[in-house]
């Protein structure tokens, strides 16, 4: 079994349900255990402004799939929990990223590991810094990376603890 950081947003519907049961559906998963969850956040929508505040969280899990697989897994999950194609950035009902892979750095069309905007977005490393601190990206611990963030995590509300 690999470890895996994951990341979850949500704008559409009840965006806090939805992410439960998109942690809930990964960890019923016989190739995925889920390990740690963050609480939910209430973020600012970045890229495209005129949209609702999303919910993120992320989650560490352990897997044995490839990462093609967990990929794939992710996106089959979205769509089976209702997710319609849409503008880049733009409001959706759930986003499933696959984050970082334990000693896996790769760049195809697919899937680019570790995520290649997570070390800049607040949304995503603010919920990473709650379970995962010490993991080191491109470099960089969780920790070093959101305090070179500065005043961009203003407006950024931790909301309930999961459950
Ligand atoms: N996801 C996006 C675009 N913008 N903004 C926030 N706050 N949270 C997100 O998860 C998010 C976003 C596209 O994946
Ligand atoms: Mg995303
Ligand atoms: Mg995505």
């Amino acid at each position: 079994m690999t470890d895996a950081a994951l990341a979850f947003g949500s704008n559409l519907g009840d965006s806090q349900g939805i992410i439960q049961r998109a942690i809930h559906a990964l960890d019923t998963m016989r190739t995925i255990d889920v390990v740690t969850v963050s609480s939910f956040y209430r973020t600012q929508p970045w890229g495209v402004e005129a949209q609702p505040d999303f919910i993120n969280a992320c989650a560490i899990v352990k897997t044995s799939f490839s990462p093609e697989e967990l990929l794939t897994a992710c996106k089959d999950l979205e769509r089976a929990l209702g997710r319609v194609p849409g503008e880049r950035w733009g409001p959706r009902l759930i986003d499933i990223d696959v984050l970082w892979i334990e000693g896996v750095v790769r760049q195809t069309d697919n899937l680019t590991v570790p995520h290649p905007r997570m070390t800049q977005r607040a949304f995503v490393l603010t919920p990473l810094l709650e379970i995962a601190p010490d993991l080191v990206v491109d470099n960089r611990t969780i920790e070093e990376w959101v305090a070179s963030l500065g005043k961009d995590r203003d407006g950024i509300q931790r909301l309930s603890r999961y459950r």
